[in-house]
């Protein structure tokens, strides 16, 4: 997105900040941030017609305590953008523009074009990339559509660009995809070390967390940049990019060494701990020094605090998840967590902080790698199970694996998906490797995009559009990075014929066809009564829930909440919520209930620098203001201010020295893929060799080079060779 689309303020209606004073609210009411993971409360106040007017954080909600990031403040105004789609478009085929048509139009044409697609191609001819960033009703709905009703296979999110890592460390390591920790361990812990993560940013409001910690924590920061979160450490370990896997098994080694393991939990909790302490012999502080470019005093200080400190928890995003062995880096991190007992403890755990506000709602309900709840569609008793409570032919669910998105990709350019159906990401600036896209798009017979605005780069590509109601347009229940369910409600009305999303998979049943499968999920409300039965028995057991206003009323409620353990925890109504961290009892969920070690020999990046391309492109959030690829951010004037309206490239002091380069010239950066223009921004935060670039301007995404971990296949975005000139 550009800054072409934000409007004067006097373009907005009720998304402008208004002074209270001169609004009076005839009622409030409490709703889950949109926007990250952190899950923060809202206080939306509306006006006598039910309208939203303005908002402002909630002081009793146990994750935000009355704080909220500039996105969270206003969260209001991309509601009332101007180039919020108001009706559903199509591609006139003569003209070559998109045109307004009427629902019935739109409907007809989605079904004729995907039957005739399934019918010329196979079933499988079509797929959906979808999000994280919708309810978990409406994920769960559009899963089970497309999946059960419309004999799709190959289907996926943009949570395999973010979270398919921790996924699938925590599926291998623990026996279930279950983050083991509550904010609350922010404030708790004696030393929190953080792996590729920069809170200060992309979960301010965590780091708030982290701030209120009274017990003068320990706070390092592992990250080759020097991030703002870096700054604000007590220790900084700014390793070469990529090395991670080897730093980890380095600290390993010489924990084992020091004998700072806790031989009694590995030996009562774990498997495959022997195994791995003889991989680990190789790992000397020596190689570990020459490898990650640290000095091995930095390897000692920071083994010296996990080796003293009473409580110390691990937390890591995407400087590991989106890399080449990040499962394996990952599963180093819990590896570290549980050969020194830190977890299940106050202030302890090895902690994947999720990203987008239903990234961990997408992971049980999006009906992609895991079945519906989080079974496994090979095994037949879970298909069986599933098929009953949904109330349908257990014929319906493939046994099949559905490809990962980027086999999806190269599936478009062989020939073998030809329909697309895109929900709520924009894949067109966010996937990897741009460069494709034109060509893939050529390829696909038929591209439908249900978003919030016709103006996203997707959008624009699509022959279909489907105008969907934002958050705050609709209601359902996202849940955050310390497992919390909580209700987002709707508090403004979507303009024109915008609908739902969930609406719209209703529509799109009835007219394909299958409506009578969905009978059930009548409302959103009556979608989480599946969903919730759908749980029982497993990890995130939400049976004891009673519905929304129950979730509301308690401040949010952590999974696992079964029905027979609803009496230990805070009774309808308290404001207090609970916290909750699982494995306090050292059982974890795999068959004989211990956590399990896995490693691997740590391989080299696949596209590092070399002479042609001597840069080393690291890339991520460049403010707290913006999002993503800004569809919803660029609508804000206020949040437009907080941030660069043109692409850059940080690069260090030496470097640009070297190349004749002054803060502010402009450069072209280009990788073997493609070419994109920035200004420079000198600054020693980034080390000599390496740039960084934000994600939120889409040329980005023509440089970045396409790999991916081998188990999660998450794209490794914060790794390619570039090179750098003025232009
Ligand atoms: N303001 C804002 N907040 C957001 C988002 C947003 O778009 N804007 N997006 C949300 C989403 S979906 C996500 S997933 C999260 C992401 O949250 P974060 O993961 O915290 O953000 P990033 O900037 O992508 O990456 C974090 C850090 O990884 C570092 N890194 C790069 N390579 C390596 C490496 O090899 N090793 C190590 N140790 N570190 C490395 C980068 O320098 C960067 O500082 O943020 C969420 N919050
Ligand atoms: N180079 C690089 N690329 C990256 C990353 C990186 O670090 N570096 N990070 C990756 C990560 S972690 C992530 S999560 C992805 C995010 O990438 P995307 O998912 O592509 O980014 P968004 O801008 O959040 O796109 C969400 C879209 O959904 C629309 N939308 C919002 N709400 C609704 C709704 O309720 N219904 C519907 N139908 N539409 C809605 C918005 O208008 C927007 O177009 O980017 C990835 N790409
Ligand atoms: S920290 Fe995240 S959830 Fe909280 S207000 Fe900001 S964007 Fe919303
Ligand atoms: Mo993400």
């Amino acid at each position: 997105m550009t800054t072409e689309l934000v409007r004067h303020p006097s373009d907005f209606g009720l998304g402008i900040p208004q002074h209270p004073s001169r609004l009076t609210p005839a009622s409030t009411t409490q709703s889950i941030c949109g926007f990250c993971s952190t899950g923060c409360s809202l206080n939306i106040h509306r006006d006598a017609s039910g309208q939203a007017i303005n908002l402002s954080p909630d002081p009793a909600y146990p994750v935000n305590l009355g704080m909220a990031c500039p996105k969270g403040w206003e969260a209001l105004t991309p509601l009332a953008a101007t180039d919020r789609l108001t009706t559903p478009l199509l591609r006139n085929k003569i003209t070559g523009l998109l045109e307004p048509v009427s629902w019935p139009v739109a409907l007809a044409a989605f079904v004729e074009n995907f039957k005739r697609i399934q019918q010329t191609h196979g079933p499988h001819a079509l797929s959906f990339l979808s999000t994280g960033q919708i309810v978990m009703e409406e994920m769960a709905l559009l899963g089970a559509l497309a999946k059960f009703g419309m004999g799709m296979l190959h289907v996926d999110s943009n949570t395999r660009q973010c979270m398919a890592t921790s996924h699938v460390a925590y599926k291998q390591s623990f026996g279930f995809d279950a983050p083991p920790f509550s904010y609350a361990d922010f404030e708790e812990s004696d030393a929190l070390i953080f792996i590729g993560a920069n809170p200060c940013i992309a979960h301010p409001i965590m780091w708030q967390r982290v701030m209120m910690n009274k017990r003068k924590p320990e706070i390092i920061v592992i990250d080759p940049r020097r991030t703002e979160t870096a700054v604000a450490a007590t220790l900084h370990v700014p390793l070469l990019p990529k090395s991670d896997l080897t730093l980890l098994y380095g600290f390993a080694h010489l924990l084992i060494q020091r004998g700072a393991v806790q031989r009694d939990f590995i030996d009562a909790h774990t498997s495959n701990y022997p195994a791995f302490a003889s991989f680990l012999a190789a790992f000397t502080p020596e190689r570990v020094s020459t490898e990650t470019g640290l000095p091995v005093e930095t390897l000692h200080r920071v083994v010296e605090i996990i080796a003293t400190k009473e409580r110390v928890s691990f937390w890591w995003t995407m400087g590991v998840n989106q890399g080449h062995e990040s499962t394996r880096t990952a599963q180093a991190i819990i590896n570290l967590a549980l050969m020194t007992g830190n977890i299940g403890r106050p202030g302890t755990g090895a902690n994947s902080i999720t990203g987008q506000c239903n990234a961990m709602g997408s992971r049980l309900f999006g009906n992609a790698s895991s079945l519906l709840g989080g079974y496994d569609f090979a095994n037949d008793a879970h298909r069986t199970h599933v098929a009953a409570i949904l109330g349908i032919d257990a014929q319906k669910i493939p046994s099949e694996k559905s490809w990962a998105y980027d086999q999806i990709i190269d599936g478009i350019d062989s020939g073998a998906i030809k329909g697309l159906w895109v929900i709520a990401t924009n894949t067109a600036h966010s996937w990897i490797n741009q460069k494709r896209f034109p060509e893939l798009r050529r390829k696909l017979e038929f591209m439908v995009v249900q978003d919030m605005y016709a103006t996203t780069e997707t959008a624009q590509m699509a022959d279909l559009v489907l105008p969907a109601a934002g958050w705050g347009e609709k209601e359902g229940v996202f849940i955050n990075s310390e497992r919390r369910l909580g209700v987002s409600r709707k508090v403004s009305r979507a303009p024109g014929e915008a609908l739902s999303d969930f609406a719209i998979f209703q529509l799109v049943a009835e007219a394909w066809g299958c409506g009578d499968m969905f009978r059930q999920w009548s409302s959103p409300e009556a979608a989480f009564r599946i969903l919730r039965e759908l749980t029982r028995g497993q990890p995130c057991n939400i049976t004891g829930i009673e519905g929304y206003d129950h979730i509301q009323h308690s401040g949010g409620i952590q999974w696992p909440y079964p029905a027979d353990s609803s009496s230990q925890l805070p009774a309808l109504g308290s404001k207090l919520g609970s916290h909750r961290r699982l494995f306090t009892d050292g059982h974890f969920y795999t068959a004989d209930q211990r956590a399990v070690f896995h490693f691997d020999e740590p391989r080299p990046m696949p596209e590092p620098p070399d002479k042609a391309y001597p840069f080393l492109l690291n890339t991520g959030r460049g403010s707290s203001a913006q999002w993503h690829t800004g569809s919803r951010t660029n609508k804000s004037d206020v949040l437009v201010k907080l941030a660069p309206t043109s692409l850059y490239v940080e690069i260090n002091p030496a470097d640009a020295a070297r190349l004749g380069i002054a803060n502010n010239d402009d450069v072209l950066v280009s990788s073997r893929r493609g070419d994109a223009e920035a200004f420079a921004v000198v600054t020693s935060t980034v080390q000599p060799g390496q740039l960084f670039m934000p994600m939120h301007f889409d040329a980005v995404n023509r440089l970045t080079f396409p790999s991916f971990d081998p188990h999660s296949r998450q794209p490794s975005y914060k790794a390619c060779a570039v090179r750098l000139a003025r232009s």
